[in-house]
């Protein structure tokens, strides 16, 4: 109901009275005007007066979904939603709900208990000192087209990063990096039959704020602040969906080489040595680039060998 007011409020300019909220709500004016109270309590700063109704002044900085509206401009990416103060891990929670609630749903939370990264690494995630969501899709796809959702996840998040000044880099296949250090990771996770896509989850992490890191990092991170950005998680996020939106539009209609560009022109490594790490064993040589389904080419001079994602890390090679 609380969100529903919000969801009302935002975005408008004017009053809007409590007699119009009740009737659209169903309930009475003094239910609303309870609601009204709550949300004040909960760091909201609406104005009432008593002839015209509510009005929405300020609002804090929570990555929800319905503090979204007036910065989306998105035709179903962040239109629904839900968020969490604190939830174990935004992508479990989608997973748990999709097929359930529309295609473009988000999870969002200032906090995860337990952030995942890939191959059951830890994503760290402190009280509002990031930006964790999960984005849900059912594209009618093949399980092995979205691997590519990944990368189309880091064109977005690094357009919006460039889109406040920024000049990241992706490293291969999910990091987008800020000076050389790690700032977001994406994970992408799915369900699927042979032949047929159930769901597709792209949870993506950001720092936003300097924090002390709890674990020993295989790559240096950075945060937004460090980088001199202040900017808004609500801001970022709604960047994000439209800039993922619009890829993501063009990829279910088969167009995935402008994307694959876009991609390559933002390449960590680009001809540099670097070295793969697999289950098995490591290789040496020079990235040369990403081929057309997304897998990652490495030369060592005499043969070209591609990786899948997921299956690899991907080392500066000076890093030993
Ligand atoms: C990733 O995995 O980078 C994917 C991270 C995805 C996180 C989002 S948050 C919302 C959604 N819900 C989840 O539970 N997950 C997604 P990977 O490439 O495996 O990198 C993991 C490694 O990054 C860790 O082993 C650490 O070395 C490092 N790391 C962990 N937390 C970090 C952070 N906050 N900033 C920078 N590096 C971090």
């Amino acid at each position: 109901m609380k969100e529903q007011i919000i969801s009302m409020l935002i975005g408008r300019d004017d009053y809007l009275s409590g007699e119009e909220i009740s009737k659209k709500l169903g309930v009475s004016r003094t239910a609303i005007w309870k609601h009204i109270k709550e949300l004040e309590q909960e760091g909201l700063q609406i104005e009432a007066h008593p002839k015209k109704g509510y009005k929405l002044v300020a609002y804090p900085d929570i990555p929800a979904y319905f503090l979204l509206k007036p910065f989306l401009s998105t035709s179903y990416c962040g239109q629904t939603g839900e968020y969490h103060e604190i939830i174990t891990s935004t992508n479990d929670r989608a997973k748990e709900i999709a097929g359930k609630v529309p295609e473009g749903y988000i999870v969002t939370a200032n906090a995860q208990a337990a952030g995942r990264g890939r191959l059951g690494r830890k994503w760290e995630s402190p009280r509002g000192q990031g930006l964790y969501f999960s984005l849900i899709l059912y594209p009618y796809l093949p399980p092995y087209e979205l691997p590519k959702l990944t990368l189309l996840g880091g064109l977005a998040l690094s357009q919006t990063l460039e889109e406040l000044g920024l000049k990241p880099e992706i490293k291969w296949p999910n990091d987008i990096l800020l000076g050389g250090r790690k700032v977001s990771g994406i994970l992408t996770e799915m369900a699927a039959e042979a032949e047929r896509t159930i769901y597709a989850v792209v949870g993506v992490g950001v720092n936003i704020e300097p924090f002390a890191l709890s674990q020993e990092f295989s790559y240096p991170a950075t945060s937004l602040k460090e980088q001199g950005i202040d900017t808004s998680r609500i801001k970022l996020l709604a960047g994000f969906l439209g800039n993922f939106e619009k890829h993501y539009e063009a990829f279910k209609m088969g167009e995935f080489r402008d994307i694959l560009q876009q991609y390559e022109a933002r390449l960590a490594f680009k001809d540099k040595e670097v070295k793969v790490v697999t289950a098995q064993r490591e290789y040496q040589g020079k990235l040369t680039g990403i081929a057309e389904d997304g897998s990652l080419i490495i030369s060592d001079g005499e043969v070209f060998r591609r990786f899948a994602a997921g299956e690899i890390s991907l080392r500066w090679s000076e890093e030993g």
